[in-house]
């Protein structure tokens, strides 16, 4: 049997084609977890052809670009080839070079011509008090043009939508107690605006570039992942944090850390939300892998929808 799977494997990478390589860059079930695989010549391939059908363009509302640093930061593929080879970035206010009304009309031009087959990567809430006045994002013919004027309009022209942080998949910071400028999450935004655009959460604050890369590679190429209740792809939020934390053996001890700097024992009582919270950073890992909430501080359930209130006060035990 494992002779057979062998040759098949084989066979499927002669044709250039290997599922099982493909299967596993998507969907992360690799022991290394990392997306570099995500550069077998079958997936570049996928890739780059979508590449000439699908761009992606990239806006931003209510947030505070972490989530851009975060895509930035990605190691694994290089911020280099995953702007060359996996997304072809048309627009996006932080890192291209063009800006004001040239931006804008190119933006626009690009939405018309890839009509219903662009992907929009949204990032940050939307503001919705006072007609959208609340964030301005560019200025067309002496007319103001708001983040609720571009959502509305880009989000039924795309083919899908990714709403990149918490921000923009729940409101998330901005929608926290207080919230004055009416910020709300895409879902949320298209439910009230009749829009049935295919819809990815990628919460976090910010999510993880891994989440960001594979999500979009998944997309342009097999189209929208599965998606748990709250609109996030399972293979990256599918699990428990604290059911897989290595300090678990620890909690079921009793064995509780009494401050941040204790190299051992269960966060707890610093206020872990690990059991509340579903996310694979655990095993991930963030800043290339080296290290993750947990083992410097406490997670503080950033990628669930009632982040920040439901996790607040920060560092109290639940
Ligand atoms: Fe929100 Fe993005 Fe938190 Fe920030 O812009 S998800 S505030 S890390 O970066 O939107
Ligand atoms: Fe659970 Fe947090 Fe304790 Fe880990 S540190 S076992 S996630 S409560
Ligand atoms: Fe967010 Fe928790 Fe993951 Fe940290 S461990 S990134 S707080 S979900």
């Amino acid at each position: 049997m494992k002779d057979e799977q062998q040759l098949l494997d084989k066979q499927q990478q002669k044709a250039g084609v290997s599922r099982r390589n493909f299967l596993k860059t998507v969907t992360g079930t690799a022991a290394g977890i990392g997306i570099s695989q995500m550069f077998n010549p079958a997936l570049v391939k996928a890739l780059e052809k979508a590449l000439e059908t699908h761009p992606v363009i990239w806006i931003q509302g209510q947030g505070c670009t972490g989530c851009s640093v975060s895509l930035l930061n990605t190691a694994e593929p290089s911020i280099a080839d995953v702007l060359l080879k996996v997304i072809s970035l048309q627009f996006h206010p932080t890192v291209m070079a063009s800006e004001g009304a040239t931006a804008l009309e190119n933006m626009y031009k690009i939405a018309e011509a890839y009509k219903g087959k662009f992907s929009l990567a949204i990032e940050g809430a939307i503001p919705t008090a006072a007609d959208g006045k609340y964030c301005i994002v560019g200025e067309l013919h002496h007319k103001e043009i708001t983040m609720v004027d571009v959502v509305k309009d880009l989000g039924a022209k795309a083919g899908s939508v990714l709403s990149i942080g918490t921000c923009a998949a729940y409101g998330g910071i901005p929608a926290a107690e207080g919230n004055v400028t009416g910020a709300t999450g895409v879902m949320d935004f298209f439910k009230a605006n009749g829009i049935k655009t295919p819809t990815v959460n990628l919460p976090g604050c910010p999510p993880h570039p891994d989440w960001i890369v594979g999500s979009i590679a998944h997309l342009l190429t097999k189209g929208v992942p599965e998606l748990d209740e709250n609109g996030r792809p399972v293979v990256f939020y599918g699990e428990n944090i604290h059911d897989n934390c290595p300090r678990l053996e620890e909690y079921d001890a009793g064995e509780l850390s009494g401050k941040l700097s204790d190299a051992k024992g269960c966060r707890m009582d610093l206020g872990c939300k690990g059991p509340d919270t579903y996310a694979d950073c655990y095993k991930r890992k963030w800043n290339s892998s080296m290290n993750w909430c947990v083992d410097n501080a406490v997670c503080i359930g950033c990628v669930e929808p009632g982040f920040p209130d439901a996790s607040s006060p920060f560092y109290e035990p639940a």
